[in-house]
């Protein structure tokens, strides 16, 4: 058993827990019962009261490839011995051209231009500002609309808010979201889909609602549709077969753009590099962070069709042709990261990994079903989720109970509203997995 130390290891005792604001935490009732973690190597995780945690959720979606691997450490400590940072703006470092050539020949159909940001929210908002102005370069100033789609999160800057359909997240800023944003419907629906196994068959129809606002906004003004391919952090809310192709038809047929956010969907949460070539849907904007470079180092970005890109090249040479990036857009160590998890991803064929572990996953994850307040199971490529019956007058507490006792008995997973997810890393064993489902399990079994 993995009970608590008596006291914590010297590297954490008298450590001051003010100062620091944690995002999207309860921040007084955690420094009561703080969670801290000092290293991670593998699947696992070591606190600071000495305790080994098995890492149930790559970090938070992106550790892909494992904490620490030593290829990746490598090539970052060898990329600081050599070029720390140099500014990406007129100048640029040799692996920032190297991560995008290797990303451009990983992505699918004609997207093969890469634009880096260092997160997934700054992802999204290139990618968002890239489409207004594409249409602008090509005289369709009108098209100044996004949709999204309710349930879905694209970070916490204030496009990818107004896009996202998370109310939480908005709610206090509504104020300031940006105008003429409109959602598509959620496909969640337990009534018809619960304990789906991968992607529900109920549920294409949901696709056709795009038609409808498209009427009712009328397409010239609309500049693109953003969604996650499979929803991930409402609780891995996958698509209903079909549902995607008919997302791109609406889009072709109104010549609306049509963005993928693939921040925890790529590079092998899915059992591919993108969930694109999962679902055989290409978008024209791609959106990624996280796995990119395993979570090693800040890293995203946005890679654009070759028409997209090329609709920008058009004036004078020496005028700059889109007004936007950051200080530290592919950031030397980033990008080494990059190149290094991408090798890893290869030689060690994590894709094809993952997509191996997928059926032991689903088998583990479904044998919840029946057990104490399991409403639904859902799964698809290494992410799952559990969603429970709120407690009467305690909305979220069972799932925040359930993840408190797994971390208490050594498995981190990871909870949001009443449902607990899971995505562990491609080179989890089935062991491991094992583990985490008995540990959800037991918890289940002694939660109210
Ligand atoms: N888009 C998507 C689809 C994401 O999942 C972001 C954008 C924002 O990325 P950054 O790097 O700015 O956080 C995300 C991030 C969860 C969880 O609980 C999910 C994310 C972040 C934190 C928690 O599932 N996704
Ligand atoms: N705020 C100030 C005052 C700045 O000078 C800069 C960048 O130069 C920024 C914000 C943006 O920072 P970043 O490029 O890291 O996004």
């Amino acid at each position: 058993m993995n009970e608590r130390a008596a006291s914590p290891e010297p590297s954490i005792a008298g450590l001051d827990l003010d100062a620091l604001w944690l995002p999207f935490t309860h921040n007084r009732l955690f420094k009561r019962e703080p969670r801290i973690v000092v290293e991670g190597t593998g699947m696992y995780y070591t606190t600071g009261d000495g305790r080994r945690i098995l890492d149930g959720l790559s970090g938070l979606w992106c550790c892909n490839a494992g904490h620490r691997h030593p290829k990746i450490v490598e090539a970052v400590v060898q990329q600081l011995g050599r070029l720390d940072y140099s500014p990406p703006f007129q100048t640029m470092h040799d692996k920032g051209f190297e991560l995008a050539t290797a990303l451009a020949a990983l992505a699918p159909g004609d997207l093969d231009h890469v634009f880096f940001a260092n997160s997934g929210s700054e992802a999204v908002d290139t990618a968002l500002k890239i489409a207004l102005a594409y249409h602008r370069a090509r005289g369709e100033a009108g098209r100044f609309r996004f949709i999204g789609r309710a349930k879905g999160y694209h970070g916490v800057g204030f496009g990818g808010i107004t896009v996202g359909g998370m109310v939480n997240n908005r709610k206090a800023y509504a104020s300031a979201l940006l105008p003429g944003v409109d959602h598509l419907p959620h496909t969640h629906d337990l009534e018809h889909m619960a304990f789906s196994r991968g992607m529900p068959t109920w549920g294409a129809h949901l696709a056709n609602e795009l038609e409808n606002i498209v009427q009712l906004h009328d397409a010239s003004t609309i500049a693109a549709v953003i969604i996650e391919p499979m929803q991930g952090s409402a609780g891995v809310i996958v698509p209903p077969v079909g549902y995607l192709e008919r997302i791109r038809e609406i889009c072709d047929r109104y010549g609306i753009l049509l963005i993928f956010d693939e921040v925890i969907t790529g590079f092998g949460r899915l059992g591919h590099f993108f969930a694109a070539e999962r679902f055989g849907v290409t978008p024209d904007i791609i959106t990624f962070a996280k796995g990119v470079n395993s979570g090693m180092v800040p890293l995203g970005g946005a890679i654009v069709r070759k028409s997209i890109h090329d609709a920008f090249m058009q004036g004078p040479e020496h005028l700059v042709e889109l007004f936007h990036g950051y200080t530290y857009s592919g950031h030397p160590l980033a990008c080494a990261a990059g190149l290094a998890a991408l090798e890893v991803y290869h030689s060690e064929d994590l894709m094809a990994r993952a997509r191996k572990l997928e059926p032991y996953l689903e088998a583990a994850i479904h044998s919840l079903k029946g057990e104490p307040h399991v409403i639904d199971v859902r799964n698809l490529g290494l992410a799952a989720a559990i969603e429970l019956s709120p407690r009467p007058g305690g909305a979220t507490k069972r799932a925040m109970e359930v993840f408190h006792w797994c971390f208490d008995h050594g498995a981190m997973v990871r909870y949001t509203g009443d449902i607990i997810a899971i995505g562990p890393a491609t080179v989890a064993q089935h062991t491991e997995i094992d583990r985490i489902v008995e540990l959800i399990r037991a918890a289940l079994r002694v939660t109210p």
